[in-house]
């Protein structure tokens, strides 16, 4: 069983995207939780403020450390030990990537904490210990989308989450190369064709041109994978032998085999 908890001022944004499709089913099928905390509810200001000015001056609000730690000790509690990871969504973290998902995928409690405005005031990540995680070097409004990009990628790889049809595809990054172009009914939408090779029936055929317009995209769309890809394939990309050729005889002397 797969545990998510999440730390955040918008409980609902959370709930009402993992409640949908199959993270939803997930749930329901027992497979995983998501359980959100709303910051908010643990704040001991008589007015329910849980944002300040910063010591020093500058621009715009922090979150408060109180009702940050507070919020963390009431989920320490109530699942009776530290979650096995405690992540802080921020532009300033290590790079989430499909590696990551993988590790992320074995652990049974993933805590999320989600930021708004300037940021949370320094002494709450030291406090809860935090790992900072990035989805990528752009600035959100709050870490409510980070944390839901990175449960979606981390459960479709949680055994069961995905059914027979939908986990089909789920070498696709894995292998490190991009997918290869698809298509469905009908054969021709507008004059638009479906590549005759996938019609033919042929399975080694349709396989070798998957591979092949993988490998094109990948260098076409996605360079720096292509490279790895290629240092880590040597075989496939080693030049082919020349086919031998026989020598011509004049049809009396016996053809030599010692050719180099
Ligand atoms: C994470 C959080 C971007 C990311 C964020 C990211 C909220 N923006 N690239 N914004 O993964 C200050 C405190 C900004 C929370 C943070």
């Amino acid at each position: 069983m797969k545990n998510y908890y999440v730390m955040t001022l918008f409980p609902e944004l959370i709930e009402n995207v993992t409640k949908e499709s199959i993270s939803g089913r997930a749930i329901k099928s027992g497979l995983m939780s998501v359980t959100a905390f709303n910051i908010r509810d643990y704040t001991k200001d008589a007015h329910n403020h849980v944002d300040d000015y910063p010591y020093g001056g500058g621009a715009g609000m922090l979150m408060q450390v109180q009702p940050v730690v507070d919020c963390y000790k009431h989920i320490v509690n109530k699942i009776g030990h530290r979650p096995a990871r405690v992540l802080f969504m921020s532009p300033q973290g290590r790079t989430f990537d499909q590696k990551m998902a993988e590790e992320l995928a074995q652990e049974e409690d993933i805590l999320f904490l989600c930021g708004h405005y300037e940021g949370i005031d320094e002494r709450a990540l030291e406090i809860l210990d935090v790992e900072n995680v990035s989805i990528g070097d752009y600035v959100l409004t709050g870490g409510e989308l980070p944390a839901l990009s990175m449960i979606d990628s981390i459960s479709r790889l949680v055994h069961g989450v995905l059914n027979k049809d939908e986990s089909h595809e789920i070498e696709s990054f894995s292998d490190g190369l991009l997918e290869y172009p698809q298509y469905t009914r009908p054969e021709n939408f507008e004059e638009h064709y479906v590549p005759k090779i996938l019609l033919s029936g042929d399975h080694k055929k349709v396989d070798e041109w998957r591979h092949q317009m993988s490998l094109e995209r990948t260098r076409e769309r996605r360079p720096d994978l292509y490279e790895k890809y290629v240092a880590e394939h040597p075989d496939e990309f080693a030049p082919k032998k020349p086919k031998r050729r026989r020598r011509k005889t004049n049809g009396t002397e016996t053809q030599s085999t010692d050719s180099i």
